[in-house]
């Protein structure tokens, strides 16, 4: 059976000394492990970004993609080939700002993967401008007097669009963010996780003591239960969103590819898609 160690591959990760991304990419491989999986049975598909490196740095099927579209590929991913769990991943800005559109339909979809967004607040591999998730206010090199727009909520956004797991961590929780992850695996449908990766070079607000200060464990929250959907957006406003730990999971709704009707036994990569020659004269005979 394959450890954590399995997961490893010998590509040295070239983030910053510090950079969250380093414990959210030991927590995937450790949630792949204690899953029981083996890395011929993963597919990491990720976005642009820092964060988007990641893919590369785990060892198993990896595709990086390009910015704001690593849903769109896993999903493809998985519909080729439901025998692979696919995780699909990226920053704040891949998945919140260029690539909304594809995470609000892939959670309304609700198609069996999971998604991991390592969310900094700020683009790090651009040289540190303000993201959808950059509070008003926040000023950088792009908005030098401060922002002027809401930051997005992505966790009332997914409950919002009907999804049916929605997670949120901190990337120095391993413990915690390993359990999520395992659990997003594990849940049949999309599941959306989103995890606070603090970027050290860019972002000297939202750093590791602020979250550390504004963070709220829904553990220690009384009377939390994530089957509710309705408390679960109500804890979300109240704590503006800080909150860590499982948010919501609905496992009645079923997954996209169980609502397929005639959907085929056999994946599509494991398909007999060879043609013999009387076919294939047919077909171009009608179609060249
Ligand atoms: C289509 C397209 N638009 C813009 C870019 C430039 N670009 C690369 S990464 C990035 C944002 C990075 O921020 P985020 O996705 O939050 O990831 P991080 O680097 O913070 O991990 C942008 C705008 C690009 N590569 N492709
Ligand atoms: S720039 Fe920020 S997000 Fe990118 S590697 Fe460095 S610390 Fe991480």
């Amino acid at each position: 059976m394959a450890t954590f160690k399995d997961f490893r591959n010998n590509v040295k990760p070239n983030w910053c000394p510090g950079c969250g991304d380093f414990s959210v990419q030991a927590a995937m491989q450790r949630a792949a492990a204690n899953v029981g999986l083996e890395p011929e049975q993963l597919a990491v598909v990720s976005g642009i970004g820092c964060s988007g490196r990641i893919s590369g740095y785990i060892n198993s099927y990896g595709f990086h993609g390009i910015h704001g579209r690593a849903l769109p590929i896993a999903q493809g991913v998985k519909m080729a080939n439901r025998d692979l769990t696919v995780i699909a991943s990226g920053g704040d800005g891949d998945g919140f700002a260029i690539g909304m559109g594809h995470t609000i339909h892939a959670i309304r979809r609700n198609i069996d993967i999971t998604y991991i967004v390592m969310d900094n607040q700020i683009y790090g591999l651009t040289k540190g401008q303000t993201s959808p998730r950059s509070a008003a206010g926040f000023k950088t090199k792009s908005t030098p007097q401060g922002s002027i727009e809401q930051a997005i909520s992505p966790m009332e956004m997914a409950l919002t669009a009907g999804a049916t797991f929605v997670a949120q961590s901190f990337s120095t929780d391993l413990k915690d963010l390993t359990a999520l992850i395992e659990a997003g695996i594990k849940h049949k449908g999309f599941s959306l996780i989103n995890v606070f990766s603090p970027c050290v070079t860019y972002n000297k607000v939202n750093t590791y003591d602020w979250f550390k200060e504004n963070l709220t464990k829904l553990s220690e929250v009384e009377g939390y239960d994530s089957s509710s959907r309705e408390l679960a957006m109500q804890t979300l406003m109240k704590h503006d969103g800080l909150v860590t730990g499982l948010i919501y999971q609905n496992t009645e709704r079923k997954s996209y590819q169980e609502l397929i009707s005639g959907y085929s036994e056999t994946p599509l990569a494991h398909a007999d898609l060879s043609l013999d020659q009387k076919f294939f004269d047919k077909l171009t005979a009608e179609f060249v």
